[in-house]
């Protein structure tokens, strides 16, 4: 009789806290056990010279989602959870984006139909939040947010998603009182518009203009300001995408008055430059994402708030199209930057580029690359501990590492459905040989082993991360002592 239905022998397991050398004995889709010689399983894989990691949680990722420009993502939930399992990623965090006019429950029932019979992993969804209409606000949200869609994006800019100060501080304090998480896409709508229009009337046209009308102070300025209406009222929030080191400068400083401000970045901003977006034609075009990636400069800042806990997370923000008019280029070669589709993909490759620059380099630890990639990831969202860890009793999500393996990037060996990849030729150390979802193998000796729609949805509990810190502004406070508070 065996003791378990799978044993992992004899790997190097690393958590967010520690590294051990142990066996981990997997029963009905949960680790069971962790120790020395555990007894037998129905199936064992020798991990002898590798590593056991937590699978990888990306909860930035858009998947079959449609822009507010009406393009469609390259990647349904097929291929993008298939790729996301190549790349040692075990959960996905998507959104589901509401359009202005859409109801909410409406929206989320469509992902749900969309990622139900095509999912290869589990999934959780945020929310996008675009018409914060009083029905939104006071029946959806709150309704959805008791459901398990703890978290909501909202955008300080873009024409058809963009909230002004009033409508951020409505969604701020529903968040409050619901303990739900807000994520903010913190860039200055005006100034960007400004550039735009100056930068298109005089002809600059090419993909390099993106960079320049997204400028560094545009993210900095909205970060200032999310950063401040968020403290007007006690409520914790995220900064997503970070790429300037002006607002990373002031998520640290924040930080650093004991404000409940959290940071993700992404691997465009350690590995890409606007030098990228300035290549020749419409090439830069496979680059253009918001906020753009910056300078050399700007990605050791990036690095160091990696290294000193700016940053919780390092998420993909896998916004995959294809360099084509279905996607990347509306318009063809007439296609101005303004138009030029948003967003890179990384899905598969945001795990391997951060172990082998970031471990193999020495720039973070083991432990830090389990917490950036996969442990807070689930303490933010809600889904701690039954992911992002391997202790006994969280599902058996796993990716065994062969941390010698060496990598060509190649477009061609990816399994998105992009057909290009900005890391195009890079050498890459280490990479995730054996994936497990439940204590199922989904990715094998470089084969799909997983059924469509074998991923399940997660509901996400209300996080820690998203209760108030405890400092009240004056006014506030004051306001409170002579009547009902204010929030
Ligand atoms: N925001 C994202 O979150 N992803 C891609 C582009 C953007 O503006
Ligand atoms: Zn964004
Ligand atoms: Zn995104």
């Amino acid at each position: 009789m065996a003791d378990f239905d799978l044993v992992i022998r004899g790997g190097t397991v690393a958590t967010a806290a520690d590294t051990t050398n142990c066996d981990v004995g997997i029963k009905d889709g949960a680790v069971a056990a962790l120790g020395r010689q555990l007894g037998a399983g129905l199936r064992e894989i020798d991990a002898r010279g590798k590593l056991v990691l937590p699978g990888g949680i990306d909860s930035h990722c858009h998947i079959e989602q449609r822009s507010s420009a009406g393009v469609i993502c390259a990647d349904d939930f097929y291929s993008g959870t298939v790729a996301a399992a190549f790349g040692g990623t075990t959960t996905v965090i998507p959104f589901a984006a509401q359009h202005r006019g859409q109801s909410l429950r409406q929206v989320v029932e469509d992902y749900h139909a969309a990622a139900q019979p095509k999912a290869v992993i589990d999934y959780a969804f945020h929310l996008i939040i675009s018409d914060p209409t009083e029905q939104v606000l006071g029946q959806e949200l709150p309704a959805l947010i008791r459901d398990g869609y703890t978290s909501f994006k909202v955008y300080m800019t873009y024409d058809l998603l963009q909230l002004d100060d009033h409508q951020l501080l409505d969604i701020l304090a529903l968040a409050r009182r619901e303990g739900a998480l807000v994520m903010v896409h913190a860039e200055n709508y005006d100034m960007i518009r400004w550039l735009t229009a100056r930068l298109l009337e005089s002809g600059r046209t090419a993909p390099r203009y993106h960079a320049v009308s997204h400028a560094r102070l545009a993210e900095g300025e909205a970060t200032h300001r999310a950063i401040s209406l968020a403290q007007l009222l006690d409520v914790p929030i995220l900064l997503v995408h970070v790429s300037a080191p002006e607002a990373i400068e002031e998520i640290r400083s924040a930080q650093t008055k004991g404000l409940k401000i959290y940071g993700e970045t992404c691997p465009q901003y350690l590995f890409l430059t606007a030098e990228d977006i300035a290549r020749p034609g419409l090439e830069g075009a496979k680059y253009c994402c918001s906020p753009p990636p910056r300078d050399q400069a700007g990605q050791e800042a990036v690095w160091a708030g990696l290294k000193n806990g700016t940053f919780q997370v390092f998420s993909s923000d896998h916004a995959p199209y294809r360099f084509d008019a279905s996607g990347k280029l509306p318009h063809g070669e007439h296609t101005t930057f303004k138009a030029v589709a948003n967003g890179v993909p990384g899905i598969e490759l945001r795990l391997p580029l951060l172990f082998s620059e970031g471990v193999g380099r020495g720039r973070l630890d083991l432990n830090a690359f389990v917490a950036l990639t996969a442990t807070n990831h689930a303490k933010l969202y809600g889904l701690y501990p039954r992911k992002g860890t391997i202790a006994v009793g969280s599902d058996a999500d796993i990716a065994i590492w062969d941390p010698g393996r060496e990598t060509i990037v190649s477009a061609a060996m990816l399994h998105d459905n992009v057909g290009y990849t900005p890391y195009e030729g890079r050498h890459l150390h280490g990479w995730p040989v054996t994936v497990l979802s439940r204590g199922r193998v989904v990715v094998e000796d470089g084969a799909l082993v997983a059924g469509r729609g074998s991923g399940a949805f997660l509901p996400c509990a209300l996080s820690e991360f998203a209760k108030p810190a405890g400092i009240a502004v004056p006014e506030l406070a004051y306001a409170a002592g002579h009547g009902a508070p204010l929030v």
